[in-house]
């Protein structure tokens, strides 16, 4: 049976969250950054200001911007509430980031009048909930979903109903609205005189392979068409203990000595957490965020769960020295993951009654 799959992406979801709180900013440009913009409202990306941007630039093209710092905590605190309402309705959902998410919705769409109104009642509930807007997709695919979330953003809905229709409405736009074509790939491609979707359909896959490889053959042929067998997978989130830090003026990604310091500071904190909360864990992650917003990670699993702090330790330090840091650092973050109970013990059929 053909599926009926939503996406939904709030609307400048850190910025909407400011302005809810503080109403004296409604109507003005503004962005949520620290030294780099994680989002600009819309009326700040009237003057081109936008994400990853640095802040001293975006002040340049938009002088009278409203700067709000990074308050991750309450955005969460959004995230979830959203996430339980779906969760009401059902369990085949993914998150994906903080305010983004695709829900397979085949069932639940036949209770309602049409796929419209059900996603008009969806940004209404969100919209009630959080005093915040989102924008909805709706396709056969998490694919199509995905690019119709975008249509009518902000506050807006779009629905393709058929793989004909994604073509018909896709193919004199832009291949840059293919998901996977970055700027460099779009260069690429406008080389080879292909600038809009429907230049792509005139190639067999095997054509567009031959051109540029397996993988990106395969997404710009199927893309193009609206073809995407991907499952909504319910991914339950990952259990995890620990620490970060951000750094208002980032550190210098030469200072050896300051940055091994401030892990161990965090690893201090996350460490009594983990403590505290009785656990033990098999896989210690280090995070490390730099300037431009490129956030890393790097992690090692071992055997058997612990919280020998020792041990710990020497595998923080066998991290870190792998790490060869790429940029000055504006995130360092020191987590626990692959947790267990440590009181939990496997239980004897004796036991289960
Ligand atoms: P997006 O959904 O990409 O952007 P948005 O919600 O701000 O705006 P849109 O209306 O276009 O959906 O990202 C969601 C949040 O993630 C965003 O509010 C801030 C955060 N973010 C960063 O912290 N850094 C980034 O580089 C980006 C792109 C987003
Ligand atoms: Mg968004």
């Amino acid at each position: 049976m053909e599926k009926t799959i939503l996406h939904y992406d709030l609307d400048a979801f850190y910025a909407s969250v400011e302005t809810r709180d503080n109403k004296k900013f409604i109507g003005r440009p503004l962005v949520v950054a620290g030294g780099v913009v994680t989002t600009a409202n819309y009326e700040a990306r009237k003057y081109g200001v936008h994400s990853a941007m640095s802040l001293f630039e975006a002040k340049k093209l938009c002088p009278n911007l409203v700067v709000v710092p990074v308050d991750k905590r309450k955005y969460a605190r959004e995230s979830h509430i959203i996430h339980s309402l779906v969760l009401k309705i059902t369990h085949k959902i993914e998150f994906v980031a903080l305010d983004e998410g695709y829900i397979d919705v085949t069932d639940i769409i036949l209770k309602y009048k049409s796929k419209e109104s059900f996603a008009k009642i969806f940004r209404e509930r969100i919209f009630k909930l959080t005093g915040l807007t989102c924008s909805i997709g709706i396709g056969i695919n998490k694919l199509m979903a995905k690019i119709a979330s975008d249509i009518n953003k902000p506050n807006g809905q779009f629905i393709f109903n058929s793989e004909e229709e994604f073509i018909e409405y896709m193919k004199d736009k832009n291949i840059r609205k293919l998901q996977g074509v970055g700027e460099k790939f779009e260069k690429i491609l406008k080389k080879d005189n292909i600038n809009v979707v429907g230049d792509l359909l005139k190639f067999t896959f095997k054509e567009l392979e031959a051109k540029y490889g397996t993988s990106r053959g395969k997404l710009l042929y199927l893309s193009s068409r609206g073809i995407d067998y991907g499952e909504v997978k319910f991914k339950r989130k990952a259990h995890s203990i620990g620490n970060e830090s951000t750094y208002s003026f980032p550190l210098d990604k030469n200072s050896d000595a300051e940055i091994n310091k401030k892990i161990f500071d965090i690893f201090e904190t996350s460490y009594a957490r983990l403590i505290k909360s009785n656990y033990l864990t098999k896989t210690i992650s280090i995070k490390i965020r730099y300037e431009n917003m490129k956030t890393i990670s790097k992690a090692k699993t071992f055997i058997m769960p612990t919280d020998n702090k020792d041990y710990l330790l020497s595998i923080l330090e066998e991290i870190l020295d792998s790490i060869e840091f790429k940029g000055n650092i504006r995130l360092l973050g020191v987590s626990f993951k692959n947790l267990a109970k440590k009181s939990a013990r496997q239980l004897s059929f004796t036991e289960i009654k």
